[in-house]
C-alpha cells in the first residue's frame, strides 16, 4: 500500500502515471450523492452516520479510476464538536446556532476528544478503511485553524470575513487565545484520524488568501506550523505525508514548504513549474487545474490537462487535482474525461 502512486508521488517517488483525485470529488455534481443525502436527511446527518459517510465516499470510486479517496466529512465538524451547533442548507451553506466573539466565550472553549466528540468520524475512517480492501489510500482532512476561527466567529460563510479580521485588528491576545485552541484541536483530530487509518492528511486553509501578509504570517501561517510540528512529533502521524492548501497565499508558498508539510495544494492562479522554481523538490506538489475547465469542451479539457503536467515538468513529486472543489453543476462524465486524460498523458516507464 505504501508503494501506491499517490503515496509515492507525495514522497517525491518515481511513478508509472500522475496519481489524480479531485477536491470535493464526493458531492452535488453525482446524483447518487444527492440521493444517499436525502436518505440521511441532511447533510449534517450524512457526516455523522459512519455507514453514509463511507457509502458516499466511495461512490466517486466507483465510477472514475481515482487515485484516492477522501473521508466525506467538513472542515466545520470541529467547532460543531466543541459545542457551536452546526446546520447545513440546501443552497444557504453552513450556519453554527451559536458564535463565539468574546474573550469570555473563547476562553469557554475546550479541546474536543476524537474518539469521544468525534467518534463518528473516526468510525467513519475505520470503514473506510475496511471497504476499500486497500485499493487507494485514504486521506483525512481538517480546516486550518484560521479557515476555522473565520466561521466560528461569523457563525456562517462570508466574502470578506471582515468580523474575523476585525477581532484579529482589535484584540491580537484573544484571537490568539482561538487560534490557539482551535489548532490543538485540530492536531488531536488529524492524529486520531492517522491512528484510525488514514494514510495522508489534508489542511484546508481555504481563507488564508484573504490576509495581508503580516496577519497571513501571525493569524494563518504560525498555527499551520504548529500543527505540522505537533503531527511530528505522534506516534500515528509522524509518518503521514501532510498536504497544506492555503488557498490564494501563493506569496507564501516558500514559507508554507518551511513547515514541514510533504506537499502543497495549489490554486489555478499559479503555474506548477513556477511554483517548483520557488520550493524546489523540498515539498511536493498537488494542482491546480482551474475548477472552470470542466464546463469546457472535450478537447480543451485534455489540452488543459496537458498544459498542467507539462508546467509540473519530467519531474518527481506532483499529484495532479483541481485548483479547488469541483462545481456541484459539472456533468460527471467531464470528470471521468479529466482523469482518463491525466492518466493516459503521463504515462511512464520507471
Ligand atoms: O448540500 C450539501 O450536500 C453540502 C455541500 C457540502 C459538501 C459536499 C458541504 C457543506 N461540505 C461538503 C463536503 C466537504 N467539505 C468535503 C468532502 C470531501 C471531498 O470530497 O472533498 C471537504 C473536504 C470539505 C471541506 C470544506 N468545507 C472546506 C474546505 C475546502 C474548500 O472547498 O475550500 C470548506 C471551506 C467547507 C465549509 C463548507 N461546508 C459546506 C459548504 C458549502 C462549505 C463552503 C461554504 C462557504 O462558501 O463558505
Amino acid at each position: 500500500m505504501s508503494d501506491h502512486r499517490f503515496l509515492r508521488a507525495l514522497r517525491r517517488q518515481p511513478v508509472d502515471r500522475t496519481p489524480v483525485w479531485i477536491m470535493r470529488q464526493a458531492g452535488r455534481y453525482l446524483p447518487e450523492y444527492r440521493a444517499t443525502r436525502a436518505r440521511a436527511g441532511s447533510f449534517v446527518a450524512l457526516c455523522k452516520t459512519p455507514e453514509l459517510a463511507c457509502e458516499v465516499t466511495l461512490q466517486p470510486l466507483a465510477r472514475f479510476p481515482l487515485d484516492a479517496a477522501i473521508l466525506f466529512s467538513d472542515i466545520l465538524t470541529i467547532p460543531d464538536a466543541m459545542g457551536l451547533g452546526l446546520s447545513v442548507e440546501e443552497k444557504v451553506g453552513p450556519r453554527f446556532a451559536r458564535t463565539v466573539r468574546t474573550r469570555a466565550e473563547i476562553a469557554k472553549l475546550g479541546v474536543p476528544d476524537p474518539e469521544a466528540d468525534l467518534r463518528y468520524v473516526m468510525d467513519a475512517v475505520r470503514l473506510i478503511r475496511r471497504e476499500l480492501h486497500d485499493k487507494v489510500p485514504l486521506i483525512g482532512f481538517a480546516g486550518s485553524p484560521w479557515t476555522l476561527a473565520c466561521y466560528m466567529i461569523e457563525g456562517e460563510g462570508s466574502s470578506s470575513f471582515a468580523k474575523a479580521k476585525a477581532l484579529a485588528l482589535d484584540d491580537a491576545a484573544t484571537m490568539h487565545r482561538l487560534l490557539g485552541v482551535v489548532a490543538r484541536s485540530v492536531a488531536a483530530y488529524l492524529a486520531a484520524q492517522a491512528a484510525a487509518g488514514a494514510q495522508a492528511l489534508m489542511v484546508f486553509d481555504t481563507w488564508g488568501g484573504l490576509l495581508a501578509p503580516d496577519m497571513f504570517r501571525d493569524f494563518s501561517l504560525r498555527y499551520l506550523a504548529q500543527i505540522a510540528q505537533s503531527l511530528q512529533g505522534d506516534k500515528a502521524a509522524k509518518n503521514i505525508p501532510l498536504i497544506l492548501f492555503s488557498k490564494g497565499a501563493n506569496a507564501h508558498l516558500e514559507a508554507l514548504a518551511d513547515t514541514g508539510c510533504a506537499a502543497l495544494g495549489l490554486d489555478w492562479t499559479i503555474s506548477l513549474g513556477a511554483a517548483r522554481t520557488r520550493v524546489g523538490d523540498r515539498v511536493a506538489l498537488q494542482g491546480n487545474l482551474d475548477p472552470a475547465v470542466l464546463h469546457a469542451s472535450s478537447d480543451a479539457i485534455r489540452s488543459e490537462a496537458k498544459r498542467v503536467l507539462a508546467d509540473f515538468g519530467p519531474h518527481p513529486g506532483h499529484v495532479f487535482n483541481l485548483g479547488h472543489g469541483i462545481t456541484p453543476d459539472v456533468d460527471p462524465e467531464r470528470l471521468g474525461l479529466l482523469v482518463d486524460a491525466v492518466h493516459a498523458l503521463s504515462a511512464r516507464s520507471i
